[in-house]
């Protein structure tokens, strides 16, 4: 089993927490985005662009993260990721696409927080202070640790990838959003979430992450092409 991946990616993160929980052995290949290897290019069925992270089983690709971890689901059942209740699974696949839609496709928190635009950087904050707070309201059901109740599913993992580089991107920017204050419960969410060694010790460095993110800024804002 081979494993695809960017270090700094919630993507990569996301999988590699999967196959930690469940856990699946395998190989952790990092990829360099400016200079993917020939591998990652012959296996990845989407030509023109080609996204990590990708997983090799049986050295057959599957792609997309929630792809993914619903393969790795239905190969390994041990520690569900998505509820074995049907409209249970339809709740946490609900909050993943959410979560996807409002700031995943857009990368409202790379190209919108990182923007050179004062109205662009605005309406990200607006998106990203919506989001927080209709997850928020639908936190953890009270006297569970987490989305998925007393375990992790797929819904702590989304948002898991969300959450940790939300904080980051604040740093590099000085923008808060992740207010302890008006987000209690998703605070004590992430306490319980970071709490767990599996996920901790399977999160990219902040200090480097930090590093990372300023120098993609830098980047972001000396290109001619972002506004
Ligand atoms: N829809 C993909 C998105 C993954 C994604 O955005 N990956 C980024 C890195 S975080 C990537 O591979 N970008 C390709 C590139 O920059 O060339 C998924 O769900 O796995």
């Amino acid at each position: 089993m081979g494993l695809h991946g960017t270090w700094a990616s919630p993507y990569s993160t996301r999988v590699k927490w999967a196959l930690k929980l469940k856990g699946i052995p395998f190989q952790y290949i990092e990829e360099d985005l400016y200079n993917k290897s020939a591998l990652l290019l012959r296996y990845n069925p989407m030509h023109k662009k080609i996204f990590i992270p990708v997983l090799i089983h049986g050295q057959r690709p599957v792609c997309e993260f929630m792809v993914i971890i619903e393969y790795l689901d239905e190969m390994w059942p041990q520690y569900p990721l998505l509820p074995i209740d049907p409209y249970e699974r339809s709740v946490a696949r609900f909050w993943v696409k959410f979560i996807e839609d409002k700031v995943g496709k857009s990368k409202i928190l790379y190209f919108g927080i990182f923007n050179k635009s004062h109205e662009v950087q605005a309406k990200a904050m607006r998106d990203s202070l919506e989001m927080l707070s209709i997850r928020e309201e639908h936190g953890p059901n009270k006297g569970k640790k987490f989305f998925g109740g007393d375990n992790i599913n797929i819904a702590d993992i989304a948002f898991g990838g969300l959450a940790h580089w939300m904080g980051v991107v604040e740093e590099v920017s000085g923008r808060k959003m992740f207010d302890a204050e008006k987000f209690p419960r998703l605070h004590a969410w992430m306490g319980n979430f970071k709490s767990l060694p599996l996920i901790a010790e399977n999160l990219p460095d902040q200090g480097n992450l930090c590093r990372y993110l300023a120098r993609q800024r830098e980047k972001l804002f000396s290109s001619s092409t972002h506004k």
